[in-house]
């Protein structure tokens, strides 16, 4: 097993990452900026090295200091958890040609989903459902885009190849628009990501955003967890995150997760990762791959047992997966919400001391956070400070559960969005299930 490993992250996700590794015996090294030295698993790790200033793109981007870090503490691996380097092939590549171990998969697996007009092409081979489009990039022919848009059928939107998570999209309800707004995209994609390419599909007005979570190790094996509902969303942002999704059948489970892992094996995929899909009208339409550990991870481990942190640190130290798919049983259902510091109304970020802090506890009840009584948040990063996952036999246990955890838990110096999530909370139509990627600004009247 990995002796030692280099923690590339902070925040509850490190923390997460150091549980992980102090239950398998392996020492940890904290990298942090100066901002962070009270971070919680700062605290807790064997090793810390400060590697830059607060402002991420001089400590956490920083891939020579992360680099640096394991060398001068003989670490043999690095887990760059999720958002900063974590799907940056070509940090990736400098850590296994610095000769590390990356916990992920392998560089050319997260340049070819990064790409995502490659991405689409490699599920289509491999037997997944693909929105309707344009079967790769779009030229700078207008007959011929006028063409592939009157096939789609409006509305249609443009895709820039280089974006995703929203970014580099744009909607066209009609012929007359197509042409400036594929102009558009392109210079904005050009400017954005240095890459210009862009690509067209029907644009879907009312789906859910359902997710099926994979792992495929070294040796020939792939299986999938399962799919989250991630529906509950404001500006691309994940708010309340469930699994199973409401109203997918086991059957539907079967087939669009059977063709998930397949498609691992058949591009050569390698420890955790996530198919993204639109789903409306009955039908999985696969939109992008996320090549990382996910913020909403732990739903899918409450209704499986699957640890996914030490299954990626497995898979990276070259073993098999524990488990093979016929042992995956889904147990119940498992509902997250991400608590915010920021302002419940305005959703402005609301860093500073917190006073106090009191987590929720009970049957079912997981706590996923880095904060304590005298922890500063700082103002420099993402305001997620915690998730609470609350787990039950069915979804009325779960929401039953999570709603007394909203009720118990005390922040006390900050703002938080757990406002916010107690009135998601009472909804009749989200206790309904099924919501689909709209309602919550729709609710919210933005
Ligand atoms: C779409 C779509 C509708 N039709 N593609 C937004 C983020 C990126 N991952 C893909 N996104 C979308 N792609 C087609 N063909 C609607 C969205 C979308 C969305 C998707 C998932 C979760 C939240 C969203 C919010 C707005 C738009």
């Amino acid at each position: 097993m990995l002796d030692k490993i280099v923690i590339a992250n902070r925040g509850e996700i490190a923390l997460r990452i150091l549980r992980a590794c102090r239950e398998m015996g392996i020492k940890t090294v904290a990298v942090h900026s100066t901002a962070d030295n009270t971070l919680k698993h700062v605290l807790l790790a064997d090793e810390t090295v400060c590697i830059g200033p607060p402002r991420s793109t001089d400590s956490y981007l920083n891939m020579p200091a992360i680099i640096s870090a394991a060398e001068v503490t003989d670490a043999v691996a690095i887990h760059p958890g999720y958002g900063f380097l974590s799907e940056n092939a070509d940090f990736a590549e400098r850590v296994e040609t610095s000769g590390f171990v990356f916990i992920g998969p392998p560089a050319s697996a997260i340049r070819q989903m990064g790409d995502k007009v490659a991405a689409i092409r490699t599920m289509k081979a491999a037997g997944v459902p693909t929105v309707p489009g344009s079967d790769g990039p779009l030229s700078d022919n207008a007959e011929e885009n006028l063409r592939i848009g009157r096939d789609i059928g409006y509305p249609v939107i443009i895709k820039a190849s280089g974006g995703g998570g929203g970014r580099g999209m744009r909607v066209v309800h009609s012929e007359a628009s197509l042409i400036a707004a594929i102009s558009v995209t392109q210079a904005e994609a050009r400017s954005a990501f240095g890459n210009e390419t862009v690509y067209m599909e029907k644009f879907l007005e009312t789906p859910r955003h359902i997710e099926i979570q994979v792992l495929a190790d070294n040796h020939g094996n792939a299986i999938h967890l399962g799919e989250r509902d991630c529906s509950m969303q404001r500006r691309h942002q994940k708010v309340v995150e469930e699994a199973p999704a409401p109203g997918i059948t086991e059957e539907q489970r079967k087939r669009i997760g059977e063709r998930c892992a397949r498609a691992c094996l058949e591009m050569g995929y390698r420890s955790a990762g996530t198919f993204e899909f639109l789903y409306q009208n009955g039908e999985f339409y696969f939109i992008e791959m996320n090549t990382r550990l996910q913020v909403e991870h732990p739903v899918t481990e409450m209704i499986t047992g699957v640890d996914i942190v030490r299954e990626q640190i497995r898979i990276a130290a070259g073993e098999r997966l524990s488990q093979t798919q016929a042992d995956i049983k889904i147990s119940g259902h498992a509902i997250e919400c991400r608590i915010n510091a920021e302002d419940p109304k305005t959703f402005m970020p609301s860093p500073g001391l917190v006073h106090l802090w009191h987590p929720p506890g009970g049957p079912g009840i997981r706590v996923e956070s880095h904060i304590y009584s005298g922890y500063r948040v700082p103002p420099y990063y993402d305001s997620m400070i915690g998730k609470i996952i609350a787990h039950g036999n069915d979804r009325p246990t779960a929401i039953a559960r999570m709603r007394s955890a909203l009720s118990e838990i005390v922040v006390e110096g900050i703002k938080t969005n757990v406002p916010l999530h107690q009135e998601i909370f009472q909804h009749s139509a989200f206790q309904a299930g099924g919501t689909d990627i709209h309602y919550l600004e729709k609710r919210l009247g933005l």
